[in-house]
């Protein structure tokens, strides 16, 4: 039986670090700094998390560690069973990688996948530790750290509001820091680089699903153009990379997002956490109704950010090739099943009325993902887990189940717990 193990960003803030035992007679201790760890259990486990006082507390046994006892935490646990397995690892798991942006949506889902897969030496700087835009400090860090492998998740990013108010910044930060970690890796030795972007570098007319090779064959989305050119150059430095100087540099290119990072502002937010948002404070206000914009008749792609980290593990394991790769669901959902989704999902009980008066956006965006098929990978979050777990985690609240209730009853009974156990049937 494969138990699949969701803990929340929101609880490893400050320093504070998770370390989980599991199974408890085993006691193997596994850092989950936050994020979806799977194991394969065959008996009966137990499971235990803490927060050291200290990175230093770390090899501790966990008897001498504070139990967790956070309701918070355990609402967010859920287990699961799935039929999928680990990616087969061939890297050294000690092999030094560096991910570029690790704090963001991006990085820090693959930081989390590169930890549960057993990659144990990842190198992470911060902005304020390092900053990506200058030339001399990127050579400096690459010429004292040399990393075999590097992530380059590091970018500028924002919504349609910053896409537009701030393009020299779009244009110019992202530029230069792809420039100076792109050319420092390969003049320092790094072995491989997969670079990631985004779907918006294709054009606004492609054909649906959108196939890789229709990068650069027409105008692109005018908001997007400064980060799309941006994007686009990058791919095309990886390809000049490999080239000239025979370098095996990657890239992949996600669809939507969503996971429990995102960006939940309200002003400044894409469409499902700003659905998400909307329908919380809805149901929390008790307010009879919410109105999304339009039709609802659009179609649209959605990506849990797991599953895109997983994803880049395996195309660092498994790919090289000049070519960039499309990463989607392959999944199409209207935004009115989306909103439904939601609504359902946060509990919301009043009414969804749309504003049809109001425009709809481009009707269909969808990515051809099969190229990533036909390499081997497919996604593994489902939607509707994938939400349940965001929201969770994003909103602090519980989508009750069973197995969670069971949990937080024990945890909450005593203090001196030392974990709890789940059978397996
Ligand atoms: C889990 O472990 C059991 C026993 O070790 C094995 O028979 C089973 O195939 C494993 N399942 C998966 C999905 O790896
Ligand atoms: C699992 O737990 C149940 C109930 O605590 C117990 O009856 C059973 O013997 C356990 N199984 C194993 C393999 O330890
Ligand atoms: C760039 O980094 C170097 C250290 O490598 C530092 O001396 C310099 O002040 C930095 N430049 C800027 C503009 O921050
Ligand atoms: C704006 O830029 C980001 C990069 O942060 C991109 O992902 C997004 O789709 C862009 N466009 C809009 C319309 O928000
Ligand atoms: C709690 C939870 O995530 N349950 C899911 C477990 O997996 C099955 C099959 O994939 C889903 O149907 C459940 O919703």
């Amino acid at each position: 039986m494969v138990v699949s193990i969701h803990i929340c960003s929101s609880f490893s803030s400050t320093a504070a670090v998770f370390f989980c035992c599991i199974p408890y007679s085993r006691c193997q201790f596994v850092e989950l700094s936050e994020g979806r760890f799977k194991a394969n259990f065959s008996r009966n486990f137990s499971f235990a998390c803490f927060f050291p006082n200290s990175q230093k507390e770390k090899g501790k046994k966990f008897q001498n560690l504070k139990i967790l006892k956070y309701k918070l935490l355990l609402s967010s646990l859920y287990c699961n069973m799935t039929a999928t397995d680990a990616v087969a690892l061939k890297l050294d798991k000690s092999a030094k990688i560096f991910v570029a942006g690790h704090r963001g949506l991006v990085g820090s889902a693959v930081v989390r996948r590169l930890r549960s897969v057993g990659y144990t030496n990842l190198i992470l700087r911060s902005h304020s530790e390092l900053d990506l835009t200058n030339q001399s400090a990127v050579k400096t860090f690459f010429s004292i750290e040399k990393p075999q492998y590097v992530i380059l998740a590091a970018a500028k990013v924002g919504g349609i509001h910053a896409n537009s108010t701030y393009p020299a910044d779009f244009i110019t930060i992202n530029l230069q820091i792809q420039t100076n970690v792109i050319d420092s890796a390969y003049r320092y030795g790094v072995k491989k680089l997969v670079f990631l972007g985004s779907s918006c570098i294709y054009p606004k007319m492609a054909p649906q699903p959108i196939p890789e090779s229709s990068l650069l064959t027409g105008s692109l989305e005018p908001t997007n153009e400064w980060y799309a050119i941006a994007k686009i150059a990058g791919i095309k430095m990886c390809q000049a990379y490999r080239i000239q100087y025979k370098w095996d540099a990657i890239s992949a290119m996600p669809t939507n997002l969503y996971g429990p990072n995102d960006n939940f502002h309200p002003e400044n937010s894409h469409v499902l956490p700003a659905l998400m948002r909307r329908f919380h404070e809805a149901k929390v206000s008790g307010a009879k109704e919410v109105v999304v914009w339009g039709t609802g008749s659009p179609l649209r792609e959605f990506l849990h950010v797991d599953d895109l980290a997983d994803s880049v593990v395996f195309l660092l394991e498994k790919y090289s090739d000049m070519g960039h790769v499309n990463v989607g669901s392959g999944k199409e959902v209207s935004i009115k099943e989306l909103a439904e989704l939601v609504k359902e999902i946060v509990g919301f009980e009043g009414e969804l009325v749309w504003d049809t008066s109001k425009p709809d956006g481009t009707p269909r965006k969808l990515m051809d993902s099969s190229m990533l098929a036909k390499l081997g990978w497919e996604p593994k979050i489902a939607l509707r887990e994938g939400l349940a777990g965001t929201y969770e985690c994003a909103f602090h609240v519980s989508v009750v189940n069973s197995v969670v209730d069971s949990i937080a009853l024990m945890t909450d009974s005593s203090e001196k717990a030392r974990g709890f156990t789940w059978e397996i049937p």
